[in-house]
């Protein structure tokens, strides 16, 4: 089973970590989609802290990925479903619902995220030190 997902992964942090080893449990190929800087910022309003080369270096090094490429664009998403030839889509539970239209070529699942953590609350700690 082939298994996709789709992140910034900016500031890499134990929630990445956890919904990536969670993924790949789905399949035995995890694919991961790595948004463009220029994606992140026409979501976001800004550009990552890491840049698309380095967070997909951090990602393509981990043992649970097998394959990592750029997500373009948030449109593209059913063009990589296919692309890849994606038996499941996993997602954390703050996209619930947002993916339900592609049920119709894959299995979609969103799963809970890690409490606590996230980009933002990295930058702030670091911050405060
Ligand atoms: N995540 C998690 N727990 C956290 C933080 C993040 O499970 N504490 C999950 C998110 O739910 C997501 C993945 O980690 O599934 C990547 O999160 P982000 O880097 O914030 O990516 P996002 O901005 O949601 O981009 O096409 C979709 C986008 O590319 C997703």
């Amino acid at each position: 089973m082939r298994v996709i997902t789709f992140g910034t992964f900016d500031v890499f942090h134990v929630g990445h970590l956890n919904i990536l080893e969670r993924a790949r449990e789905f399949g035995d190929y995890l694919l991961v989609g790595v948004s463009t800087d220029a994606m992140t910022f026409d979501k976001k309003q800004r550009y990552p802290v890491y840049t698309q080369q380095e967070r997909c270096a951090i990602i393509q090094a981990l043992r649970c990925v097998d394959e990592v490429f750029l997500e373009e664009s948030m449109d593209l998403k059913r063009h990589y479903l296919e692309h890849h030839q994606a038996d499941v889509l996993v997602m954390g539970d703050d996209w619930k619902g947002k993916f339900d239209e592609f049920r119709d070529i894959c299995q979609v699942e969103y799963l809970p995220r890690t409490p606590s953590i996230s980009t933002t609350v990295v930058i702030e700690k670091i911050k405060l030190k």
